[in-house]
């Protein structure tokens, strides 16, 4: 019999991989309907940009994944255009260096400094303990003295930082414009290494300090998958509050870090009238409703569903709790903690403020007078 040699074209290679990888991290169940919905979207998306979700050429394992995009790599985090949500990966590169594991031994200070400067890393949330250990194992001093170049743009990702103390700027473009601060918290240098692209922006100490590295293997094998994972479960979401389009692409990344899943059943009290704040949600699904106490017992002002938000007065405000809620049915949301709000949606606070002010006067119309203003406010 003779052997006839099928060459499978690239592009059939590519999109059958990245609909694999899709389907692996997501999980969805059923394998047909999930073919059918991600199809429509890489020719939705193709039609409307011109490129597919994510592949539409090879790469070669120096170039970038996303270099297929036309855009330069600093604008693909800076503007709103399109999705920066759905990456590929390698899965097959967790198995390769599964067995590769990096120790830097610690003292017991030194490894409780270390703890302190990671409590409040965004994209370590999502780890289970023992991979937070390795993570902690793996990480290494470095001391910085002002001036130091920690990052530059352009170059290959080696390590992420996270910063234990200092100052620091990132720096943008060829007039190396000014974007962002780092003050003796945060971390630093994750993109490079989740996305397999050039350094975005260049990093430089402003004054000495004390930074954690984590080196490029070890975060890809441990963080690259619950990464890719919850920012993609919160991509829909986060495209579906209006307010957080005036967030950058970004600062979305960094939120859909930040989010803590919570569930509520019908009838469970979500806020409680008269309590201090922790964080705010967005209702991913269900409906909430919204009750303030009168004389006569909780009167409902107000039902919220899937793509609205509720929770920030009091945090914009720093007053108690306003209003309690309450889930009518099965409620999922997404929490973000004070810490988080503070940190990353200072760019919708303008928006929550002018709602506030329609807070005052849906106040007018419910109850027919300005009597009660002052009790949100
Ligand atoms: P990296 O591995 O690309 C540079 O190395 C790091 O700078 C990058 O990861 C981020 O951790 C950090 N856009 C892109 N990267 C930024 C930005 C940023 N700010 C800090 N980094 N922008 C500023 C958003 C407030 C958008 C600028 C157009
Ligand atoms: P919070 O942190 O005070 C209760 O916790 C939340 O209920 C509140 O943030 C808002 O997100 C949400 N007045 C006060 N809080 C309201 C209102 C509201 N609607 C939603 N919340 N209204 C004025 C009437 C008394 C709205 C009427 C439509």
């Amino acid at each position: 019999m003779s052997k006839q040699k099928v060459k499978v074209p690239d592009s059939l290679r590519d999109v059958l991989l990245e609909f694999s990888i899709a389907y692996l991290l997501e999980q969805p169940g059923d394998v047909i309907d999930f073919a059918v919905d991600f199809f429509t979207k890489l020719q939705t998306n193709r039609a409307q940009t011109g490129i597919g979700i994510g592949v539409t050429k090879p790469t070669t394992p120096d170039e970038s994944i996303i270099s297929q995009d036309e855009e330069p790599v600093v604008n693909r985090f800076a503007g709103r255009r399109k999705s920066v949500f759905a990456e590929q990966y390698d899965p097959e590169e967790d198995e390769e260096e599964e067995n590769n594991k990096v120790i830097f031994p610690k003292t017991d200070e030194q490894r409780s400094r270390l703890c302190d400067s990671v409590k409040n890393i965004l994209l370590f949330r999502a780890l289970d303990p023992e991979q937070m250990n390795e993570i902690l194992d793996a990480m290494f001093e470095k001391k910085v003295k002002p001036e130091d170049v920690i990052i530059r743009q352009g170059d290959d990702g080696d390590n992420f930082y996270v910063i234990e103390s200092g100052i620091y700027n990132a720096y943008v473009g060829d007039d190396n414009k000014h974007v962002h601060t780092y003050e003796n918290r945060g971390s630093f240098g994750e993109l490079a290494l989740l996305y397999n692209m050039p350094r975005a922006a260049t990093i430089k100490a402003v004054s000495e300090g004390q930074l954690w590295a984590l080196d490029r293997q070890t975060f890809r094998r441990i963080l690259l998958k619950s990464a890719f994972r919850k920012r993609k479960m919160y991509e829909a979401l986060i495209n579906s509050v209006p307010m957080l389009k005036t967030l950058q692409n970004y600062e979305r990344l960094n939120l859909a870090d930040a989010l803590i899943p919570k569930v509520f059943g019908a009838g469970e009290r979500i806020i409680k009238q008269g309590d201090a704040a922790d964080g705010m949600y967005f209702i991913e699904e269900g409906t909430v409703s919204i009750k303030i106490l009168q004389d006569a017992g909780e009167v409902e002002i107000s039902k919220l569903e899937k793509g609205q938000y509720f929770g920030e007065l009091a945090l914009v405000t720093h007053r108690p709790r306003a209003a309690s809620a309450y889930a009518q049915d099965n409620v999922k949301v997404a929490f973000v903690d004070v810490d988080a709000f503070e940190r990353l949606l200072g760019p919708c606070m303008d928006i929550m403020k002018r709602n506030i002010d329609d807070y005052e006067s849906q106040l007018v119309k419910i109850f027919g007078s300005k009597s009660n203003i002052a009790d949100i406010r």
